[in-house]
């Protein structure tokens, strides 16, 4: 019986500075992101772009912080529309849409793993650790805060309530290269297990990789990816509205969903911040779409070696 996937869209940019993403879900179904899988061997289900109602939410302290009322009803219609679809298939994918749409996604399946007594782990690919509070927040973007929000940290009473916390030690950030003074004091008093780009630069990215999924697999885990399009480098990936220089390259992704498709152990997967406004002719939806594809099984050459 072949493995399903199904597709979920979160047109989500009210978290970002910019407008665009909510052209996101399209343009990874434009570039073919369900056709590609099908050729793989997954059965895939699209089911359609989730929608949101807007809550009723009392302004915050924090005047930076905008889109409040829209983030809380994205949160609330993604957590159970992720928990839905983790429910329906086995790999849900959820095509953004502005990273603030992985309050939900990761609220969502987390809840699904605690029903099936299992620890979920996450890896979070980005150059930012959108480790922001509330209060912390300068630029008021919410998505700079689902990371601080899916670990229960304090001020986040305006967010719906979480029925299952992360625990931050089965967070793995990769690709790092910008980070707010406030996130860095939160990285060392959470403990997450942070890989910049300074220690990729060193280390390549498969040790601490396949360090990270031995621990998902001696913990029984399941494993939630969470790919930033601005992980990857911006001469590569430029329909992205928070590029930074310095990020991953074409191989160094590419290896990094090689691995995780060897693995066996992804159980849901975020596709974030693309802005199709930004974009060069398709080239990014088109890389998105290609580092997806790796993480679900294509590869240039059968190896003999099995895993890694
Ligand atoms: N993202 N730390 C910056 C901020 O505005 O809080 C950047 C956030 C980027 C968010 O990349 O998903
Ligand atoms: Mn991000
Ligand atoms: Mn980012
Ligand atoms: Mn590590």
């Amino acid at each position: 019986m072949s493995k399903s996937c199904c597709l979920v869209g979160a047109p989500v940019q009210t978290g970002a500075s910019q407008p665009g993403c909510i052209m996101g879900p399209a343009a990874f179904r434009t570039a073919g992101l369900g056709a590609t899988l099908t050729s793989l061997g997954w059965s895939v289900e699209d089911r359609g772009d989730v929608s949101m109602a807007l809550e009723d939410v009392s302004p915050h302290p924090n005047a930076a912080i905008h889109h409040l009322a829209e983030t809380v009803g994205w949160i609330t219609a993604l957590t159970k529309a992720a928990y839905d679809a983790a429910n329906a298939c086995d790999v849900p994918v959820f095509m953004g849409g502005d990273h603030s749409l992985s309050a939900g996604t990761v609220a969502g399946v987390a809840k699904r793993s605690k029903d099936h007594e299992r620890p979920l782990f996450l890896l979070w690919l980005d150059a930012h650790p959108d480790l922001h509070t509330l209060e912390s927040t300068d630029s008021g973007n919410l998505h700079g805060t689902p990371v601080a929000y899916l670990t229960g940290q304090p001020g986040f009473e305006a967010f719906p309530g979480l029925e299952a916390p992360l625990d931050p030690r089965n967070i793995c950030m990769m690709g790092l290269r910008s980070v707010d003074d406030a996130e860095r004091d939160r990285i060392a008093e959470l403990g997450i297990d942070v890989h910049d780009m300074r220690a990729i630069d060193e280390n390549g990215v498969k040790a601490p990789l396949v360090a990270f999924l031995d621990r998902v697999r001696a913990a029984n885990g399941d494993l939630h990816v969470s790919f930033d399009v601005d992980f990857l480098d911006p001469s590569i990936a430029p329909a992205v509205g928070t590029t930074v220089p310095g990020g991953a390259t074409f191989r160094e992704a590419h290896l990094i969903m090689e691995l995780l498709h060897d693995s066996g152990l992804v159980t849901s997967l975020d596709l974030v911040e693309l802005n199709p406004f930004l974009d060069e002719r398709g080239r990014t939806a088109r890389l998105m779409t290609d580092l997806a594809a790796s993480l679900f099984g294509r590869r240039v050459l059968d190896r003999m070696t099995g895993s890694y």
